[in-house]
Order: C-alpha cells, then structure tokens, then sequence
C-alpha cells in the first residue's frame, strides 16, 4: 500500500514536471512550439487590395501611385513606379455586379490617371487625362466609382505618357469572378507577365533608350517579369490542376508562353469565358490581352522545369537571332501525383453580332515622318492631330484595321467589346470577346463592335505604348 508520503509526492511530481515544461516552453520561444502547418510559401501570391466598406455588394479601397525602392536583381535597388509600393498593384478581386469605389492619391513626380483596362464603364471613369477627366496632378487625388458588369480577368494602368509610366512598373490585375461560374476549375494563379528595362545597378533605363528605333519596333524590358520577380520557383502538387489567369503587362513584348511536354487548355480571353475550351501547346498574348489556361501538370514528383518566354514573330527584328527565355521555373514536390476530377464542361453562348445593318470604318495603321522624326498615326494622323470617328448609340460597326507597317500592332478599343471577325480572312477559331486584337504585318484585322450605350469620347490605340505615345491612338465621339 503506497504512503501518504509517496501519494503526495506522485500528485506533486507531474505538478513539477508540467511547470518545468511550462518554464521551458517560456524560455525557449516559440520556435520549439509545433504550431499549425506553414502554408508552403507561394512567390507567385500578390497581396489584395483591401476593401473598407461593410456593404458585401460595394468594394471601396484607396490606390496611391508612388514611387518605390524595390530589389529586382539581387544586390541593387530600382526606383519603380508603384501603385501601393507594390510590384505589381494589389490584386483587386470583385464579384460581377459589385460596385467598386477606389481612393486615388498621385503621389509621383508627374500627372497620371488610372485606367481600367477592358471594363465596361462610364466614360468619365475611364482614366484618360483631359478627355474622360483631368489628369490627377503630383499631390492630388480622384476617386473612381463604378458598377463592374463583367466576370473576367483584366488590369488597371495610367493613360498619361504610358509608355513610360508602364514600362517603369504601374499596372495591376483585377479578376472580377462570376459565383456561379463551374468548379474544378484548378489551383488559381493570376500571372501579371511584364519586363523592365533596367542597367546593371538597377537604375531605370529611360524610356526614350534607343529613339526613333525604339519607338518602331517598341521598346522591350531586358529583364522579364512575373507578379514583379525574376524566375521565382513555383513547386506545386505533381498532376494537380492549375489555373493560370495571365495578363500582359508589358509596354511592347508580346508573349508566346509554352511548357515543355506540357499542353494548356485556353477557357478564357480578354473579356470572360470563350465559348469552347481550346487546347493549346502554347499561349499566345500580345501586350494588354489576357488568356485564362487550364492545365493538370505533366510533371513526375520532384522536377522542375522552366515556363518559356518564346520568340514570337511580330515583326522585323522580333525572332532574328533570339532565344527562348525562362519567365519562371514550375517544380513538383515530392508527393505522389494526384488526379484532379474531370474538367467540367465549359461552354459560353456568344451570339456573333448582327453586322447586316453595320457601317464600315477604315482605320490604316501607318508610319509619317514628321521634322525627320518618326511619328506614327491612324489614317496618316498622329492622334493629337486627328478628328474623332462619330457613332451613335445603338450602331454597330465594322472596322476594318490594316497595318502598313513592318511591325504588328496589337489594336485596342476603349469601354466595348468587340468580336474579330477575320484575321487576313481568316476568322477566330473559337467566339469569343476581345478588347484588344492583333494586327500582323502589312495584314488586316476587320472587327464587329456594336456601341450599346454610354456616350462619349472612347479612345482606341495601338496597345504597343510606344506606337500609341508616338500618334498610334484616335477618338470614337459616341453621341446619345
Ligand atoms: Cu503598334
């Protein structure tokens, strides 16, 4: 029979051990501490814009432009051209319908504005300096207010010298999501790809570098990026499902995107779905497009393997004697593969828009000297020279673009989407809506837009920021 002495001191003892332990865990820190498991670190996550407003249906966030000090090449420092302090701009995520408020302070060195690339709002939210509003001043601010009407992936960027201002890092993604959109749709990345041009000390390389022959063939960043780092390594689940929603945001480069052994399936372009899944070896997107790809990782455990940059023929100059170049690395962990379910069935009904009534605009893409500079322009005018094209609420329109050039222009349109009906004849081999399509060498896009609603003066402009800042833009005066 135990004591009353051994008793107490088998009750005392695990008192003792338990405040040691107690004594210990308080000495040691909380790196002895297990803890909750660590999500694995992702360099491709961006940080979100955060919404202040308790009202589920209004997003209202502040964006301030400024610059910022930021590591790009290890070692050294480059002064970007930031909204936030943020390489690229916060991810502003938004359900369709929702309305989106955002508190804009310019705390650059010169004016800008944002604009909302591919969304359909009011002309006065459109962010083009001294057209659609005045250009916010260094020290001054606007508020955008807007309903967004559509699901899609699409980006922000200011519309004043914005060969500069995106070439020196302003622009972010906004995805707008659809709750009833299918599920399974795989691991989400949004890829914001873009370059910079910078010198070795990490110091910016003007905007101006390599003059009337840069502004042709347009000017391309010698270090590539993606969400603003250079060759991160992605690990992700072998077999797992990604779903990369990829923007191009660089000023000039096109981007031709491919995986060794790997095929993608496109489901989404510039404004939402496409109206039938499109497997692709490689993913074409030319500078302001989007493409939204899906693809299950044809990669055994524990290998790598780079995600190309591929030359892509648009022009004099843009394949002759270069390389493929490594955007960043994907690498499988160590776990055995998984299998994700089935790719739901995917399917959007666009309706081709009724172009029997339509009139027809003639927009040439061409190349003007002007006091033996380069200057290029729409129908022989640069843009600042140019009388604005006239609609009516309610028309539609056929334009056909033709490029003179020895250089493809990738052709924006403002505000509207509209449908490529050929490209050089040949019409797209899936429906779908742009904002933003490619017109090749000496070739010709032709294009349907019908303008529901929403007067005003729309800009359209060739979406190479050289070409546009050097007269390759123009007005489309909307009237009631
Ligand atoms: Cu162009």
């Amino acid at each position: 029979m135990p004591s009353a002495v051994g008793r107490a001191r088998r009750t005392f003892e695990p008192f003792a051990r338990v405040l040691l332990a107690l004594v210990l865990v308080a000495c040691s820190g909380p790196t002895h501490e297990p803890g909750p498991p660590e999500a694995p670190y992702d360099p491709l996550a961006l940080p979100e814009a955060v919404d202040s407003n308790p009202d589920p249906h209004i997003f209202e966030t502040t964006l301030e432009a400024r610059v910022e000090n930021l590591e790009l090449i290890a070692g050294t420092t480059t002064p970007v051209w930031t909204y936030d302090g943020l390489l690229p701009g916060p991810l502003i995520r938004v359900a369709v319908g929702d309305r989106l408020i955002v508190h804009f302070t310019n705390d650059l060195p010169e004016e800008t504005t944002i604009h909302w690339h591919g969304l359909r709002i009011p002309n006065d939210m459109d962010g083009v300096p001294d057209v659609t509003q005045p250009g916010v001043m260094p020290g001054g601010s606007f508020t955008y207010d807007f309903t967004v009407p559509d699901a899609g992936t699409y980006w922000y960027h200011p519309h004043y010298d914005s060969a500069e201002q995106v070439g020196y890092g302003l622009y972010g993604p906004i995805v707008v999501t659809d709750p009833n959109e299918p599920k399974d749709l795989g691991s989400e990345h949004v890829l914001v790809l873009s370059d910079m041009n910078l010198n070795p000390d990490g110091s910016l390389i003007p905007g101006d570098d390599a003059g009337d022959l840069g502004t042709l063939f347009g000017r391309e960043g010698n270090t590539f990026l993606v969400n603003g780092k250079v060759n991160p390594l992605v690990t992700v689940p072998s077999g797992s499902r990604q779903r990369w929603r990829m923007i191009n945001a660089a000023k000039s480069r096109y981007y031709q995107v491919g995986i060794q052994g790997q095929t993608f399936t496109r489901i989404g372009g510039d404004d939402g779905f496409i109206a039938a899944p499109q497997p692709l070896d490689r993913v074409v997107i030319t500078p302001a497009q989007r493409a939204d790809v899906v693809f299950d990782v044809a990669l055994p455990p524990s290998s790598q393997v780079p995600v190309l940059w591929i030359p892509y023929d648009r022009g004099f100059g843009s394949v002759e004697f270069r390389n493929s170049a490594t955007i960043f690395t994907l690498a499988t962990d160590d776990h055995a593969p998984v299998t994700p379910p089935p790719l739901p069935a995917l399917s959007r009904d666009i309706e081709p828009i009724d172009v029997s009534s339509a009139t027809t605009q003639y927009l040439q893409l061409t190349e003007n000297d002007q006091d033996g500079h380069v200057m290029l322009g729409i129908n022989g005018v640069p843009g600042s020279q140019a009388q604005p094209l006239m609609a009516g609420v309610g028309d539609t329109q056929i334009w056909v673009v033709e490029n003179t050039m020895d250089w493809s222009h990738p052709f924006h349109i403002h505000g509207f989407f509209f449908q490529v009906l050929d490209t050089n004849g040949v019409p797209p081999a899936v429906a779908e809506w742009r904002d933003t399509a490619d017109v090749t060498v000496y070739g010709t896009t032709r294009l349907a837009v019908k303008f529901t609603d929403r007067p005003g003066m729309w800009m359209f402009h060739c979406h190479i920021l050289d070409h546009a800042d050097a007269g390759m833009m123009g007005m489309v005066h909307l009237h009631p």
